[in-house]
């Protein structure tokens, strides 16, 4: 399985990881021994997570995944991990290379000389609450556990390579041009080399000296006769880096990017000079099947539900989501609302020593390695934290300040629901506001608009567009009521949803709005008190992803415009 839709490297040699690993499973009531040969030991696929296994349906707990791989020659290996749900450490041949926190984004391990032949590949994986993850909580979602994207080893023909190349698309009136920031890294001694980059019929050549460790060379392609993608019609093309030396190119790097630019003003988020009023649902990456280990063709159906929907927009509640499911948005033309993973915690969880951190990470990491999906048109981060304290306010503006250092060509949000307290609306280029009209509250949703607006416009957010980042209503499939009254039936859902429409949809005072929510999804236990069937239900299509009537009413006004 490819970890893209696209082939990344030609030059450098890439082995998929995936298929059948061993997981092997503590004995109850032990920690993990991987060494002593206890436990249970289970196939598992990868990508996956282990709550697919009958027995580990529920598991909270360490695991430790082997698997072996071969060595072509002796040089430099990457070994590539898309996610790892949610705390990784990995090993070769017994000897620790490397690891990580938090599912939902990618990370590499370095293997300066790995020997031509056989090698093991070993990873302790964690999803315990507790000590390791700030992050990973109990939460309104469910935090799996396993080996949950793709997993490769990159084979290198030199001690030095191409991490990324961070394109930043720029119009000037007559052509388009690239900024582009080539991060690479050397493991050897300072060298000079020469980077090539060339998208469609246009090429540039640079040539840097490398020191040991990172460098970024900096420089602008100018690329004429290309076609912008606009949202609807993702164009994109190929863009190629490669090293070179004289004898030819030893490394290389390929991606799709779009030529597009993303614009603000007090109302409106602009693309390509043009205004777009955002339709859009929030989106989990959850499969009863699957759980967050979504299959290509199972996100390529989300893809085709958000069309048939009539959306243009969804957002990634709550965390960076796989890459193929981005590469699928840039194809359909579909604006992503990317958000890193925080959700909700509260004044003393944001005071745990590692969130500051981990939550940081999360942000540059998913900033770095998504910065050239053409769908990606606004970066949030840290859904409803305690943005009514002190402290709040002092990481979303760390955070919104680190992702304005990283990449200046997308505006920043975040999603409130700090009703008539919250400190931070001047901190945000958006204003992002969650809210329940007619579920939570019985406030009708033009008044919670108006209070919210008018909240927002004293405390530091005059003159910025305004998108609800939530609203709906629960419902359990199939439970009917034929007098619409009854909390979670499927007719209340529907009439929760319309008056929504009613209210919002394209409402002048709006730059877009995001319905609460794609699909049902599984919530952790501790959630189960306030969540029928341990599930949030406020899915507009159910977890296998059959339509309630709530998504019909969606459907009429989004397409019919
Ligand atoms: C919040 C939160 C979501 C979800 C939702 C709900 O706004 O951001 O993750 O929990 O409420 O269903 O209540």
């Amino acid at each position: 399985m490819a970890a893209r839709l696209f082939l990344q490297h030609l030059v450098r040699e890439a082995q998929s990881l995936d298929g059948a690993w061993g997981f092997q499973f503590p004995v109850e009531g032990t920690t993990i021994e991987p060494d002593a040969g206890a436990g249970q030991m289970v196939e598992l696929e990868v990508p996956g997570v282990w709550e697919q296994h009958p027995h580990w349906r529920s598991y909270r707990g360490q695991a430790v995944a082997t698997r072996r791989f071969e060595a072509p020659r002796t040089g430099v290996a990457l070994l590539v991990f898309k996610g790892v749900s949610h705390t990784a450490r990995v090993f070769v041949d017994g000897r620790e290379v490397g690891g990580h926190h938090n599912a939902f984004t990618p990370f590499d391990c370095v293997v300066e000389e790995l020997p031509a032949g056989e090698h093991e590949l070993c990873v302790h994986v964690s999803n315990e609450h507790g000590a390791l993850s700030s992050l990973h909580i109990p939460n309104d979602y469910y935090n799996y556990g396993g080996i949950s994207r793709p997993v490769e080893v990159q084979f290198l023909q030199q001690h030095c390579w191409i991490d990324r190349v961070r394109a930043t698309p720029r119009w000037d009136g007559a052509v388009w041009s690239l900024d582009c920031a080539v991060d690479l890294r050397n493991v050897g001694k300072s060298r000079c080399v020469e980077i090539q980059v060339r998208v469609d019929r246009s090429c540039v050549t640079h040539n840097v000296t490398l020191a040991s460790g990172q460098t970024t060379a900096s420089f602008a392609l100018e690329v004429a006769g290309v076609v912008a993608w606009e949202p609807g019609e993702g164009r994109l093309y190929d863009l190629v880096a490669e090293l070179h030396d004289d004898k030819g190119a030893f490394d290389d790097w390929h991606d799709r990017i779009g030529f597009r630019e993303i614009f603000w003003d007090d109302r409106s988020l602009i693309v390509n000079r043009r205004a777009v009023f955002l339709r859009g649902v929030n989106r989990h990456e959850d499969h009863p099947l699957f759980g967050c280990a979504l299959p290509l063709h199972q996100m390529r159906q989300d893809v085709a539900i958000l069309q048939d929907l009539g959306c243009n927009a969804v957002r990634t509640s709550h965390y960076p989501n796989d890459e193929r499911f981005l590469d699928l948005c840039d194809e359909a033309g579909i604006l992503v609302w990317e958000e890193n993973h925080a959700r909700g915690q509260s004044v003393e969880q944001m005071r745990e020593p590692q969130f500051r951190e981990q939550c940081l990470a999360v942000t540059e990491e998913m900033v770095l390695a998504h910065h050239n999906h053409p769908s990606i048109v606004i970066w949030g981060v840290m859904n409803e934290c305690a943005s009514d304290t002190g402290l709040g306010r002092e990481l979303y503006e760390e955070q919104l300040r680190r992702i304005r250092e990283l990449d200046d060509s997308r505006p920043t949000v975040f999603a409130s629901c700090q009703h008539g307290t919250d400190m931070c609306q001047d901190l945000p280029d958006v204003l992002g506001w969650n809210v329940y009209p007619l579920w939570y509250t019985d406030d009708r949703p033009a008044e919670v608009l108006e209070s919210t607006r008018c909240y927002a416009a004293e405390n530091g957010g005059a003159g910025k567009p305004l998108i609800i980042s939530e609203c709906g209503a629960g419902a359990l499939p199939g439970y009917s009521d034929p007098i619409r009254r009854a909390r979670w039936s499927v007719e209340r859902q529907q009439d929760i949803v319309e008056d929504i429409l009613t209210a919002y949809f394209e409402n002048p005072a709006l730059a877009g709005l995001f319905f609460w929510q794609f699909c049902d999804v599984r919530v952790d236990e501790a959630w189960a008190i306030c969540r029928p069937r341990t599930m949030n239900n406020k899915g507009l299509v159910d977890e296998y992803r059959v339509p309630k009537p709530a998504y019909e009413a969606v459907k009429r006004v989004f397409r019919d415009r």
